[in-house]
């Protein structure tokens, strides 16, 4: 596998790893009880709506060879299981989508102003990496678009640029400093300018700040303002660290550690390639030949394009 492809491939597979292996330690007790109990099928660890959604975006983006918001939401709306934890809002929005309502009127039904959770970046990176790093103005409109199917809310969409942009940087060894300034300048809303201003303060740090310290500071929850630039942090910061020290790390840092899992791992995936994922692990996730068969694809098609 080359490089390029290595990393594609690297990006999805840890995204849907950060998935299955934090979903039990989202939530409260309640929640851990239910995923102990939905979280396993045939011995093998169930993903959540953060992986399905993701699918759903390649499978869209490898049909229609663009950012298509109609395809993306009827996807969406015919994947849509209750049993892989979706968002509340996201799971009345979807069924709405389901029975007939066109998305652009569906995403302000349940809030006015459109979500804000965290659920449309929790699905930008294959967004970030099918348009990659270069003209990051088309990227960032793409993942704009992408979000705005289910995330109207300027900081919703905002957090989805923060993961989709990083991923794509990050793909092609761009520096630290040089993804914060090129995030700052697509950034919307004061809410995310604050968050990055703390994560670059921490990126001077010597070593990964402590995982309290980023709950503190960056947030854990599901908002978006509350988890993107913590997972990006994560990402980067632990880059060159083990995928298991990424994974407990995030663990530590708590709250919504399915999310935060899956966008930090696409972040680190992008950096090291598949090939550094540890295969007891991938060994453990379910439908993991069909994901690694569609991220293969999705990498050939990237590749093609990006030539
Ligand atoms: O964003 P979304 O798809 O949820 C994703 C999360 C991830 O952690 C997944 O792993 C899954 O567990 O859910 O779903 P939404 O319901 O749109 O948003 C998530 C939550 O953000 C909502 O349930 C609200 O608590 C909060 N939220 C808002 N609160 C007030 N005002 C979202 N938008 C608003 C708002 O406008
Ligand atoms: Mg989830
Ligand atoms: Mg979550």
């Amino acid at each position: 596998m080359q490089t390029h492809h290595a990393r594609i491939c690297g990006a999805i597979l840890a995204a849907a790893l950060g998935d299955a292996f934090g979903a039990p330690y989202e939530g409260g007790i309640i929640e851990q009880l239910l995923w102990r109990i939905l979280g396993r099928r045939r011995g093998k660890r169930c993903w959540t709506d953060d992986t399905q959604m993701s699918v759903d975006v390649i499978e869209s983006l490898l049909t229609c060879n663009k950012m298509d918001q109609d395809d993306l939401a009827q996807r969406f709306a015919s994947s849509y299981r209750w049993s892989r934890g979706y968002g509340p809002g996201a799971a009345k929005l979807l069924r709405r989508i389901r029975k007939g309502e066109h998305w652009s009127i569906a995403n302000q039904a349940v809030y006015v102003n459109g979500s804000l959770g965290n659920g449309g970046a929790m699905r930008a990176a294959p967004v970030g990496l099918f348009y990659g790093a270069g003209d990051d103005k088309k990227l960032v409109q793409a993942v704009r678009s992408a979000t705005l199917v289910t995330h109207a809310h300027p900081v919703g969409l905002d957090g989805a640029v923060v993961i989709g942009l990083t991923v794509a940087l990050v793909c092609r060894d761009y520096p630290v400093q040089e993804i914060m300034k090129r995030l700052r300048l697509h950034i919307q809303t004061m809410d995310m300018h604050n968050r990055l201003a703390i994560a670059e303060r921490f990126f001077h740090a010597e070593h990964p700040v402590a995982p309290k310290q980023i709950a503190q500071e960056l947030g854990n929850g599901i908002r978006a303002q509350d988890s993107c630039v913590t997972a990006c942090y994560i990402g980067l910061a632990l880059r060159k660290a083990p995928f298991v020290d990424m994974l407990t790390y995030t663990r530590e840092v708590g709250g919504d550690t399915d999310t935060i899992g899956a966008m930090a791992g696409a972040i680190w995936g992008a950096a090291c390639g598949y090939q550094y994922l540890p295969e007891e692990l991938l060994n453990q996730l379910e439908h993991r030949r069909y994901l690694e068969k569609l991220a293969y694809r999705f990498a050939e098609a990237i590749v093609q394009r990006q030539e």
